[in-house]
């Protein structure tokens, strides 16, 4: 573009504008408004000025679809800031749930700086007009500003990462004091689960610790041809001699499930819970997904030097939450289901006693006689003869409340 002044002295003359088009080979006039400030001795906005304003206005529109889209997908401003996190229901999965948040804060302001800065770059400081061949202002070895961007780096990997620990020892965090203390052990392909100690609700303590036993119990026994006859031989251990495998617990009021029954695991909310794991054959894997944790449940734990136990600050609401085995342990692993049942506390004692009481009881009486529902709504048994295609039924149940309707705990101590 080439304005050329008119006769006179230039400064009341009108200044003819020759159009030769844009630095992209487009041939758009300038507008009116434009002309006019060429009239009076302005200077033409800038093509490059143009092209920022318009991608400022297309990020707007992006950004204005993208929160429209939000608002209505009905997302709450909690879902949404919890960044695909799943909501736990332990204090712990609360707090790793807001590590998660602030890291994805911090990842997006990173990226938002870098994008702004990639997009300033090749918005700004284009090639021009005149400039062709020639390199734009070098500013390498500024050594205030290599420093800069390499500490800030530092900086934020070492902010993240004290978060991290933080978060991790709270996770990790052991009381000398929970109030209920519950064995878990894990064999192909099931659970059983024992209530070694428990504080009720009125401080009273329960000790159903019985004895340490042997993994065999659990297991279909082990029969070889030995002398042209059979017997029953251990099972292998890595060598191990049989005084070592007494290491499972065995309590005096157990569920142990079946291929006929889920094993629920009934426990209280509000109360801080220790979970002791101890596998009676191969490596399995306690995860309940609500608690946003799973821990390996090893065979010999000591021998291992595994830390086989791990606590819950509490269940934060009642329902029904499954569990799984999450470690590859056989050909059933992933039938290894189990259901958490989290009651009030004061259900949670009213189980036990009649538990206690009734000795004879099967899991679902004891649940009937809290007012729960006796079976699990998470999950069903793997059916063996393999009529169903193994799908969760939907019909179970609700998870949000396993409450019979019209029924009065009656057990009380
Ligand atoms: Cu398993």
């Amino acid at each position: 573009m080439r304005a050329e002044n008119g006769p006179g002295n230039g400064k009341e003359s009108t200044v003819r504008v020759i159009w030769h088009g844009n630095s992209v080979g487009t041939t758009c006039p300038p507008s009116e408004r434009e002309g006019v400030k060429l009239a009076h001795g302005g200077r033409p906005r800038a093509p490059q000025a143009r092209s920022a304003s318009r991608i400022t206005k297309r990020v707007g529109i992006l950004v204005a679809l993208g929160f429209g889209a939000l608002l209505l997908s009905g997302c709450d401003a909690r879902t949404a800031m919890r960044f695909g996190w799943p909501a736990g229901v332990t204090p712990e999965a609360t707090k790793m749930g807001d590590l998660w948040t602030w890291s994805v804060i911090t990842a997006l302001v990173m990226g938002i700086l870098v994008w702004g800065l990639i997009f300033w770059t090749i918005t700004f400081h284009r090639n021009k007009a005149g400039q062709k061949d020639e390199f734009p202002r070098q500013t390498g070895y500024n050594v205030p500003l290599e420093l800069a961007y390499t500490a800030v780096p530092f900086v934020i990997i070492a902010v993240l990462f004290y978060f991290t620990v933080v978060v991790q020892n709270d996770v990790e965090r052991k009381s000398d004091d929970p109030k209920v203390v519950v064995d878990v052990t894990a064999f192909q392909w099931n659970w059983k689960f024992g209530y070694n100690k428990i504080e009720f609700t009125d401080g009273v303590t329960y000790d159903g610790f019985e004895r340490n036993g042997s993994p065999f119990e659990l297991q279909t026994p082990n029969v070889e041809m030995v002398g042209g006859a059979e017997e029953e031989v251990p099972y292998p251990a890595g060598g191990r001699d049989d005084d070592v495998r007494d290491y499972l617990p065995f309590d005096k009021i157990e569920t142990v499930g079946s291929s006929t029954e889920i094993p629920i695991l009934v426990l209280p909310t509000e109360r801080r819970i220790q979970f002791n794991l101890a596998a009676a054959d191969v490596v399995h894997s306690f995860w309940v997904p609500e608690f946003l944790f799973k821990r390996d449940v090893m065979p010999f734990p000591k021998q291992n030097h595994t830390d086989n136990q791990f606590q819950v600050e509490q269940i934060d609401r009642t329902g029904a939450f499954v569990g799984r085995c999450a470690e590859m342990c056989g050909t059933y692993h992933s039938m290894m289901n189990f259901e958490v049942r989290a009651v009030s506390p004061a259900k949670f004692d009213a189980y036990i006693l009649y538990r206690d009481r009734n000795p004879l009881a099967t899991n679902a009486e004891a649940l009937q006689a809290i007012c729960e529902v006796p079976h699990s709504v998470t999950t069903v048994p793997f059916e063996t003869r393999r009529k169903t295609n193994g799908d969760t039924p939907s019909d179970l149940g609700d998870a949000g409340n396993t409450s019979l309707p019209d029924c009065t705990v009656g057990a009380n101590r």
